[in-house]
Parts: C-alpha cells; structure tokens; sequence
C-alpha cells in the first residue's frame, strides 16, 4: 500500500485567510488525505503557519505586538479554525520552530559547500536612528514620476511604477519617519538556481502527467526572458532565522536572517519533524532512532522511496514549488523526497471581484464559520474548486448548491427513508423479502460509479469527484422513487422491507463515500444508522448489505438546513462591505 505524504502551502501568519486561500491548499490537501486514510494507505499530512518575513513584522507592529508574541497567538487562531473546517492535519506547525531553525541552516551550510551560493556586495539604505539596513518597503518618500508623497522603496502606490529605494525624493524611515538615512556597503546571499536550470529542466519535462498549470507555469520561468535566475535568499530583519552555515556563524552575515521564501519551504520537512517530535507518529522500530520516525517520510535513504508526496497550492506559490525548493533539494546533494505531484489552483473571486485580505474583501474563514457549519462550505468550495480556470462565489449559486444537493438530495433521501422505516417497521432493519431485479440493477451501477468516483479522487479531480458523488446521491433517490416502498408497502410488506433495507443500507454507503468532503455530516449519518464498520466499499454489493435485518437505527436530526432568501440576503449585505 502506497503511503502518502501530503502538504498544504502554509497560510502566511499575517491574518486570517478567505474562503479563496481555504479552497486553493488546505481544503483540497484535506480531502485527498481524507480520501486516501479511508482507503487504507498511510497518510501523513501536514501544514503550518508560514511566520517571517515582512508582512509578519509589519503585522505586529501594526497590533501594537512584539513579533513573537504576535506569531503564537496568530498560530493558535489559525489551528483553532482549521479544526473548525475539520482540516484533519497530522500536525500543524510554524515556520518559526527550533526545528525550521536547524534545517534552515542546514540546508544553507550544504549548498554553500556544494558552491550554489555565492555572496553578492549590495548598496543598501541604512537608517542611523533605527540601526538597521531598510528592505525597500520601509522605507517612504516622494515619487520621482508623480510626486505623490507616500511612496514606498519598492514600488509608488499611486502611479504604479516600480521603484528603487534610491529614486525616491526626500527618503525617510518607514519605521520611525528618520531622514537620517545613508547608503552602505552590504552583503547578501544568492542561491545559484541557473546552475541547477538543465537538472530542473529535465526534472520539470518528467512529470508529465502534472497539471498544465503546474508545469506550464514552472516552464514560463525557466525559459522566459533571461531564464533562470539566481535568488537573493537574505534579508535585513530581526525576526527570522539567522543566516548560519550549518551550525556556523557566516562571516558578513550578522544581523541578517534567511529570506521567508528559503525557509518556509523547507517547513515541510521540518513539520515532519514537529510532528515526530512530539510523539505523534509511531514508536520507532527496535534498533531505530527517534528520527527514524520522521525520516522514513522525507529521507529516501531511510524508508521513504515508496512515499508518494503530493503538494497542494495556489498558482502564485509554484514558482516556489516547482524551482526554488526542488534546487535547495537536489543541490543539497542529499537523499531528500522530491515532491511527485502538485496540485496547483487557479482563483475564487467574490461577487463581481476578487477576494483581497489586505482590503478584507469577501468572506474569511472566522466568518464562514458563524453563519453556517463546515460542511455547508466543504461541499460549495470543493465542488465548485478553481481547477481549469477561475471560478466565483455568489450568494445565489451558493444558495442553491447547497440547498439543492445537500438539502434536497442527500438530507432528504435520509430522512425520507428513517422515516419511513420507523413508522411502518420501527427502528431497526425489516426483516423478510429479497433483492429483485431493481436492486441488482442499482448495485451494478453504483459499483461503476463508485470505481469512476475513486478514479477521480486518485487522479485528484476535486470537481468531477465532486459530481460523481452528487451523481451517487442522486442514484438512491431514483432508485426510492421509482420502487416506492410506500406503495409497495400495502400489497407486499415483504418487498417492501427488502427496499427499505437497501435504502438505509444506502444511507451508510453515502456516509462512507462523502466524508471527505462532508466529515461532519458524515459522522451524524454513521451514529443514526448505528453503524461500527465504515470500510470502503471495496465490494458495493457486500457494502449494500452491510446492516443486516434487525439491525438497529435512530432518525437523524434535519441534516441541511435550508438557506432562505432572507438569510441569503442578510449575508450578502453584511460581507459586502471591507473588513476593518
Ligand atoms: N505563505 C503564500 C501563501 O500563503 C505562502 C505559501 C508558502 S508555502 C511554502 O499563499
Ligand atoms: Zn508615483
């Protein structure tokens, strides 16, 4: 049995993330690795808070926090609503962790001894008052090309151009407004990508079956314009990890840290270790070390050649997927797991526009989750997923998907057949009659559907599995309504019995096959039908008998609430403005 190693792109600690983040990482990451523990492999899944870098200073600063009392509070809300859309990570960690800390420098120590780094002199703004160098976004001043007054180091707001922090007029110190600002000498690191280019080239071209967004956004780098290049893998702030070769100082690098993009990465690894660490993996074999643990999923040196690792991401983060972290891999000259598979996303745009965190546009996660539970949100996001293009939420579409195939179609079905069941048969599986023609006939066509369903989810088709489980819901209810027990009930109790036995037996096969994407709702379904085996179907026909007669059930709660057109309404209005 295959044994699967999955990663979500870690949500950057600054915030917490939209519905368009949630639906482009965790939550397709969440229902593969749901979807393969159910079918018996051994998962591993893992994601973290991705904590450096500027956007976490800036974020402190702007809550009045120091960095680190920021990152940790913002870590626990974070886990707190990942556990609220029942995303089921073997371990959640943080960039920030001793762990990262070590790899980092690891990783830095044996690609500089492998000669891929080299140092490159800059001239950089130093501000005297704040001691420090300035990355180009702290630093404010006046547009040479509009005049606007506010402009950044990087780039003016207001006319859009690029800038270099030495074009602005008047500079001054973002962090405390000091004009006292001079250009110094200083050095930063360079990961030297282009002599990796032909070896992740002919890595890229290999996988063939990956997604065209995936390779074709890899390729564009690779070869577009001067192809390639080197990356600056250094910053001048205080919060990050320390630029260490190994466990040695670097002479000419005090002060500085890694670039959040070199190091966030390599958390994969590290989260692994995290997760080892404390003590939530198995027992490590006798005579093995502790590391052995973690290792026999990331070292194929140790174990985890026969890992299949599969990463889950937005398009702008495969850059980073496809070329940096594969170069700090294969140029570290050891036996680390390259990813196999990665799913990448396009964007969910909110009504008419884009979901944006930083003007708190659209709904975020927090919110989702006071109005309605996560499966109502599971099954919109992950059956309307952004794969072959963008896609977009609005309130009438979600409205009526969720109405339609979770109300009607699934919470219905349930509670039309318990119910049945109870008044004519009581609370338990009738016993008496037999599968006629009608039932062979479903159960060969749900083993088809089934077997196209678990195509889909292997080869990672988040919206046509989607449909093809709507499509089973859907079988189950034709099938009731075309036998009509109800009617059959008067002239042959006996048959009757035999159609309700196969509709509450239909009920336990739904819960099986929709919990990755409805865990929730799928839980409720198991606990009313009783039932301790929720093995997958590997044999429909066994699983279509699988509660036997006399076998007891309770009628569940209404499992889809409907959404009215007044909910529907309050919601749109209150999420249509910006998010303070
Ligand atoms: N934090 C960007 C993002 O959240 C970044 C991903 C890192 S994955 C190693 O979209
Ligand atoms: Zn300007």
């Amino acid at each position: 049995m295959t044994r699967h190693l999955i990663t979500s792109a870690i949500p950057y600690i600054n915030g917490i993330k939209h519905l368009g983040n949630l639906v482009g990482s965790q939550l397709p990451a969440d229902l593969f690795a749901r979807y393969q523990r159910a079918r018996g492999a051994e998962v591993l899944f893992l994601c973290a808070t991705d904590e450096h870098g500027t956007p976490a200073e800036l974020a402190a600063a702007k809550a009045g926090k120091p960095v680190a009392e920021y990152c940790a509070e913002m870590h626990e809300i974070q886990a707190e609503i990942a556990r609220g859309f029942a995303l089921s990570f073997d371990h959640f960690g943080r960039s920030s962790s001793p762990q990262n800390h070590r790899l980092t420098q690891h990783f830095a120590g044996r690609l500089a001894d492998a000669g891929l780094i080299r140092e490159v002199s800059e001239r950089q703004v130093y501000s005297n008052a704040d001691g420090r160098f300035l990355p180009d976004r702290y630093i404010e001043g006046t547009c040479p090309n509009c005049g606007y007054d506010k402009a950044r180091g990087d780039q003016c707001e207001n006319c859009t151009k690029q800038l270099d922090p030495t074009d602005l007029i008047n500079p001054r110190s973002a962090i405390g407004g000091s004009t006292d600002l001079e250009v110094r000498e200083t050095k930063h690191l360079y990961l030297r990508q282009s002599a990796l280019k032909d070896e992740l080239d002919a890595w890229i071209d290999s996988k063939s079956d990956w997604p065209v967004l995936t390779t074709s956004i890899a390729k564009k780098w690779l070869h577009d314009g001067d192809g390639l290049q080197d990356r600056g893998i250094t910053r001048d702030l205080d919060w990050g990890i320390p630029v260490k070769k190994g466990e040695d100082d670097w002479p000419g690098m005090e002060g500085k840290v890694f670039y959040v993009w070199f190091d966030a990465p390599i958390e994969y690894i590290a989260c692994a270790q995290e997760w080892a660490d404390a003590g939530k993996g198995p027992a490590p074999e006798p005579g093995a070390d502790k590391d052995s643990v973690w290792e026999r999923w990331w070292r194929t040196d140790r174990g985890a050649d026969d890992v299949r690792y599969t990463q889950f991401m937005g398009k702008d983060n495969v850059p980073f997927h496809t070329l940096s972290f594969p170069a700090t891999i294969i140029g570290s000259g050891e036996d680390w797991k390259l990813v196999d598979y990665i799913k990448s996303f396009n964007y969910l745009n909110y009504d008419g526009g884009q979901f944006s965190t930083s003007q708190g546009r659209g709904i975020f996660m927090d919110q989702a989750l006071s109005i309605l539970p996560a499966d109502y949100w599971r099954w919109w996001l992950l059956s309307h997923a952004p794969e072959s293009s963008d896609s977009e939420f609005t309130w009438e579409n979600f409205q009526a998907a969720v109405n339609k195939d979770l109300a009607d179609v699934l919470g219905n079905f349930v509670s039309r057949i318990t119910k049945f069941c109870r008044s004519k048969f009581g609370e338990a599986l009738p016993e008496g009659g037999a599968w006629g023609p009608e039932e062979e006939a479903l159960a060969d066509d749900l083993t088809a559907r089934i077997r196209a369903y678990e195509g889909f989810m292997d080869a990672i088709e988040v919206r046509k599995s989607a449909s093809a489980l709507r499509a089973i819901w859907v079988v189950g209810n034709e099938y009731l309504q075309t036998v009509a027990p109800w009617t059959t009930f008067k002239t042959d109790p006996d048959r009757a019995a035999a159609q309700v036995r196969m509709g509450l037996n239909l009920i336990r096969l739904y819960a099986v096959l929709s919990q990755p994407f409805i865990p929730e709702a799928s839980a409720g379904m198991l606990t009313a039908m009783n039932a301790t085996d929720a093995s997958w179907p590997d044999d429909v026909r066994a699983a279509l008998q699988a509660l036997p007669p006399g076998h007891g059930f309770t009628v569940p709660e209404v499992m889809f609430a409907k959404i009215t057109d007044e909910q529907r309404e309050d919601w749109q209005s209150r999420f249509a403005g910006t998010r303070g």
